[in-house]
């Protein structure tokens, strides 16, 4: 699946129950300020929220995205919107005093008709829109070597961008997101509490986590010792995050920006190297081709690092590896904890869905182990 409408074929509503639909067009109307809703259609393939594409009938604004925030997994959804409009009017600002030299682009949050930055409907339910990044789209699988340093260029500007920002400035959205210890006593919670139906692929996981229990507190000992500094990070620059101008396909703009938050780049760097370096995707059935594909790392690497060389310390450095392993790693222990304990985090299509990506994560994390004198290589002629 990719985000853009220049790929999809927009079939109003489609998939949509009529009362649905009716009901997607009233919200969609309170942030609507000029023009008339012509449509709305479910949008793009997150795993936590519901995202919906509105289009308008108005030459200014042909699309906007509307989403229902999932408030199981975001308590506080309305600390999301606050930290949304402080970065990015800080990069606004920040581009026009010092403009780049190519298109860039940043979301932001649209209000409604009385102002507010959300809109709770008659459940309950918390709606918000941000605008779209028009003539653009992204992708699930990186096509090639110059992609994958656009997709790291694009994180590089990302963090740069907000890099003079006070971490303090923004409120924690998500606590214990990416602090793998949390998610390993999580883990033993769930362990405790349920007997997971034996098979090869199960016992293969429970064996894979226990195996790595030390090493998984790897960061945050690096963070609790000021080794790495806590910094704002973006918390889920995945490569479909990542959108392309339809034309020059240069990355324009980084999307999804509910973590955005103080901790460290670390967890951006794994998780977008965890992503793009994945060249079967993350929703791939076929676990045992899984491998990570150090060309396309290096790409991301030298991507990025053009950008972000500028704040980046010795200690770093030091630390990419252990990211890029332990971000694949503690996705697949989230995934693989959510499925034992019944599948109640990320959305599944079917109840082996969690226990399928678990065991994608697992196998691109044992690719990562045994390259790893080549992706510290590449890291070492990067600097
Ligand atoms: C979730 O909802 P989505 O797809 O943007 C998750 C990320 C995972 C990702 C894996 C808040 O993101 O941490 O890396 O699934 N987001 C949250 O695809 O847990
Ligand atoms: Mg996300």
């Amino acid at each position: 699946m990719t985000w853009g409408v220049a790929q999809s074929n927009i079939n109003m509503t489609e998939n949509l129950k009529t009362q649905d639909a009716d009901n997607l067009v009233t919200i969609a109307n309170q942030f609507t300020l000029q023009g008339k809703v012509r449509g709305v259609q479910a949008f793009g393939s997150g795993n936590i929220n519901d995202t919906f594409l509105v289009t308008l009938d108005s030459p200014q604004e042909e699309h906007f995205v509307l989403q229902r925030i999932n408030t199981q997994v975001f308590r506080q959804p309305q600390l999301i919107m606050r930290n949304m409009r402080i970065f990015t009017e800080h990069i606004q600002k920040r581009l026009q005093y010092t403009p780049l030299s190519r298109r860039w682009e940043v979301p932001h949050v649209l209000l409604t008709k009385d102002a507010q930055d959300n809109w709770r409907d008659s459940d309950g339910s918390f709606w918000r829109a941000i605008s779209f990044i028009e003539g653009a789209q992204s992708f699930d699988t990186m096509h090639d070597k110059s992609h994958a340093k656009e997709i790291g260029y694009a994180l590089g500007m990302f963090h740069n961008l907000i890099s003079d920002l006070p971490p303090e400035k923004l409120a924690d959205t998500l606590e214990g997101f990416h602090i793998t210890p949390l998610y390993l006593q999580h883990y033993e919670e769930v362990l405790a509490k349920t007997s997971p139906r034996q098979s090869p692929e199960v016992n293969y996981c429970l064996q894979f986590v226990g195996d790595r229990t030390i090493w998984a507190h790897v960061l945050e000992n690096a963070k609790a010792t000021g080794k790495l500094p806590l910094r704002l990070m973006h918390g889920d620059p995945k490569i479909n995050n990542v959108m392309f101008d339809a034309a020059t396909q240069q990355a324009v703009s980084v999307i999804d920006l509910d973590t955005v938050k103080p901790g460290l780049v670390h967890y951006d760097i794994g998780d977008c190297l965890r992503s793009g370096c994945n060249p079967t995707g993350e929703e791939t059935e076929q676990w045992e081709s899984v491998y990570f594909d150090t060309d396309l790392c290096q790409g991301i690497l030298q991507g990025y690092l053009s950008v972000a060389k500028a704040f980046l310390t010795e200690n770093d450095y030091a630390y990419i590896y252990d990211a890029i392993r332990l971000i694949a790693f503690e996705l697949g222990l989230r995934f693989f904890a959510d499925y034992l304990a019944g599948n109640v985090y990320f959305k599944v299509k079917h109840s082996e869905h969690n226990l399928a990506r678990a065991l994608v994560q697992f196998k691109l994390t044992e690719s990562i182990e045994s390259q790893e004198t080549t992706i510290r290589n590449i890291i070492q002629d990067l600097r």
